[in-house]
């Protein structure tokens, strides 16, 4: 690794450490906060050593999204570091129930934890519910299910601070004029629709009074649905200045779409991506800018966090904090919320430095 790699991944490294205060929209927009329920509250110590041989399972939404995988494997890795042992398993497309099964199944088996990036915060809910009753741990990470069914969710970073600085690098780039539209995931995925929900409230504001969002779209997490969506927003809204996708399967296929067509140079593209997808799109200036955080991070620090739950050292309360490995100490915020740290933008100047 060169010396210039290393200093760009200490600063994302050091990003995820600082971490930042923030809210999920539940927090921010309804009623009661709820504690995660949790029977262990009263018989968590924090002293506790981590146990040994504890089996995790990693359920992202769907497993052909190189995104998820980087997250399993660093969980993985995590794993071995105490001395137990991750699986990742899931359904190949990302729709609501798609997941139901797979918990069942993972139940049946008698893991210590499963950690899910869920597709539909409810629809997994019975299923996860059902786990809890045998003892099992759940950890959401990336995509929450409704906090009432799990007892912690690893955020990988403010889902408010997400949404606002996705709308605020296209306002930037498009001079805060002009319409705009969002290419999403499923139209049921939790973080998407935080994220989106932030982005409008940050609409609203009077800087961006001559934006305007004409259309969210759903490309589902399918490389090809997302690539046809794009093709379509650009033919009904031939205005159209600007498009965020805040998935890093939208994100790419859209940079796919716009780079050999005739909106290439006219038509600004921001989101979430992954370096590696978006490169080629950055270099061959489809894109300029687009934000993420590092997904090794977010996996192993949602190993550390299963684990610490699996070894009673926490219940999922506010206030609690644990040991994370190389990340240091956390702390659990509200709603049974960890945050990993705030999201990093990448551009021609920097991409070079990152591998992931
Ligand atoms: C996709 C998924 C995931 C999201 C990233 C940014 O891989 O939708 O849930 O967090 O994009």
């Amino acid at each position: 690794m060169t010396p210039m790699r290393l200093t760009a991944v200490a600063a994302l490294l050091t990003l995820g450490i600082a971490g930042c205060g923030g809210t999920t929209k539940s927090s921010v927009t309804s009623a009661p906060a709820q504690a995660p329920a949790s029977s262990a509250a009263a018989t968590a110590n924090p002293d506790a050593p981590l146990k040994q041989g504890l089996k995790l399972a990693f359920l992202p939404k769907q497993i052909n999204n190189p995104y998820m995988t980087i997250v399993a494997t660093a969980g993985a890795e995590a794993a071995k570091e105490f001395q137990g042992e991750a699986k990742e398993v899931g359904p190949s497309d990302a729709s609501a129930s798609s997941q139901i099964s797979y918990i069942n199944t993972l139940t049946q088996q008698g893991h210590d934890a499963i950690l899910i990036s869920a597709n539909d915060p409810n629809a997994v809910c019975g299923p996860l519910q059902q786990a809890r009753t045998k003892g099992i741990k759940i950890v959401s990470y990336d995509s929450d299910a409704a906090p009432e069914c799990r007892d912690l969710f690893i955020n990988q970073a403010s889902s408010e601070e997400v949404g606002r600085s996705q709308l605020k690098l296209l306002a930037e780039m498009i001079g805060n004029k002009g319409e705009i539209a969002i290419l999403s995931a499923t139209a049921n995925a939790t973080n998407q629709n935080t994220w989106i929900d932030f982005m409008k409230d940050e609409l609203g504001k009077p800087e961006y009074k001559d934006m305007k969002l004409v259309k969210v779209a759903y490309g589902d997490d399918d490389d090809q649905k997302s690539f046809t969506e794009t093709q379509g927003l650009l033919q009904a809204y031939p205005d159209l200045k600007g498009i965020i996708s805040p998935t890093t399967v939208g994100v790419s296929a859209a940079a796919r779409y716009i780079s050999g067509s005739k909106y290439k140079g006219k038509v600004v593209l921001t989101g979430l991506g992954t370096p590696n997808q978006m490169r080629q799109f950055v270099k061959d200036e489809t894109v300029q800018k687009f934000a993420l955080w590092n997904p090794k991070d977010l996996g192993y620090l949602a190993s550390y966090a299963a684990a610490a739950l699996a070894s009673g050292q926490i219940s999922g309360a506010e206030g609690e904090t644990f040991k994370a490995g190389k990340l240091g100490e956390r702390t659990i915020g509200k709603n049974g919320e960890v945050i990993l740290g705030p999201p990093f933008t990448f551009e021609a100047a920097n991409i070079d430095q990152f591998d992931f």
